[in-house]
């Protein structure tokens, strides 16, 4: 069955309900019909896709089912849309400021019945951050609109961006607001645009438009609003015709030189489960199991 409408430039006839879909009410979660790509949207249009921290747990929740899934090799997060209210389109302008305290975002008090956490404020929006930085699938963000603030970020930590040429604006608000995202949102920024642009995009809080955030290096694509969600999920159908374990491989490798020894890591749990494939780890395991020592001889000392 396909999926119901939820966007202006949703094409349900591409998609249907993700797993576990129906009892979201802050984001929208589809998967393609021929299961390769999930598509994972903010629905808070009426606040430009501002997320609370009940959006949080749901966005975790999705991306995660999509992280476990074995079909899954690429994943569009973007914002349904345009506003009820005025029309305007948004990616996503992060952290819902109504419900900002003094220690971080506040579930409502009807959310408050349902979590543990409820009276504590969160900023889990950086545990999203890490598991679309550590997924081993490539994570597009689709922009139809505001990229701002905590949204802005997340399109930064995404691994490619494709955005709409008339609505896609991006402007990192956090210094007008008093939030700072001095981890991936500026740092890695850095990375991707050069320290003047970067610093210039936190700084000054300006506008810019899709056009201009391409020519920063920040941006991967731009292409007619209408065209923006076949767009991207041609992107990832591109993707789906790689071979994944060369994906996983080079995504962690690409990742591994800003993220410390968390990088190594992962890179290196990849490694292992490759080396785990090979008969010469297999004799490592039987040898133990048989208790008896391994014969390593014949396995050369590669040059
Ligand atoms: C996105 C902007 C630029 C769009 O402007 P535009 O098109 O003029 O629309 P508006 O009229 O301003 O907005 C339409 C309606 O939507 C509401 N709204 C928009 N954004 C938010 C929001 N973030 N929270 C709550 N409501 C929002 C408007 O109020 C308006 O409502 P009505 O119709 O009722 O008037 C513009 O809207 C804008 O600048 N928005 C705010 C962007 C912003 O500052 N976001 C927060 C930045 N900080 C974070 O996201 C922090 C994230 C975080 O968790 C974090 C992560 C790492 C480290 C630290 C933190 C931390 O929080 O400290």
């Amino acid at each position: 069955m396909t999926a119901d409408f939820v966007s202006d430039i949703f094409d349900p006839s591409e998609w249907q309900l993700a797993p576990g879909a129906e009892d979201y009410t802050d984001i929208t979660a589809h998967v393609s019909l021929d299961g390769g790509v999930a598509r994972i949207a903010f629905d808070r249009p009426e606040v430009r896709n501002a997320f609370r921290p009940h959006t949080v747990d749901e966005l975790y929740r999705a991306l995660d089912i999509a992280r476990q899934d074995p079909r899954i090799g690429a994943v569009l997060l973007t914002g349904n849309g345009p506003s009820p209210k005025d029309g305007g389109w948004a990616f996503c302008s992060g952290g819902d400021q109504r419900i900002r305290g003094r220690d971080g975002y506040k579930y409502s008090d009807d959310e408050a019945t349902v979590h543990d956490t409820a009276r504590a404020g969160r900023l889990h929006i950086l545990e999203v951050q890490r598991l679309i930085r550590f997924m081993p699938k490539v994570v597009i963000a689709v922009v139809p609109g505001w990229a701002a603030g905590g949204g802005h970020s997340l399109h930064v930590v995404c691994d490619l961006t494709i955005a709409s040429a008339e609505h896609g604006r991006f402007k990192q608000t956090d210094a007008d607001v008093g939030s700072f995202d001095a981890g991936y949102g500026s740092a890695y920024m850095a990375r991707q645009t050069g320290q003047k642009i970067a610093r210039e995009v936190f700084f000054l809080a300006e506008e810019y438009s899709a056009q201009r955030a391409y020519e920063m290096g920040a941006v991967n694509r731009v292409v007619p609003h209408a065209e923006l969600e076949r767009e991207a999920l041609k992107m990832a159908r591109t993707v789906l015709t790689k071979s994944p374990t060369a994906i996983r491989m080079l995504k962690f490798a690409f990742n591994a030189v800003d993220d410390g020894l968390v990088g190594q890591q992962v890179f290196a749990g990849e490694a292992t489960r490759l080396a785990y494939g090979t008969d010469e780890a297999v004799e490592g395991r039987d040898s133990f199991l048989q208790k008896r020592d391994p014969d390593w001889s014949p396995f050369p000392y590669h040059f």
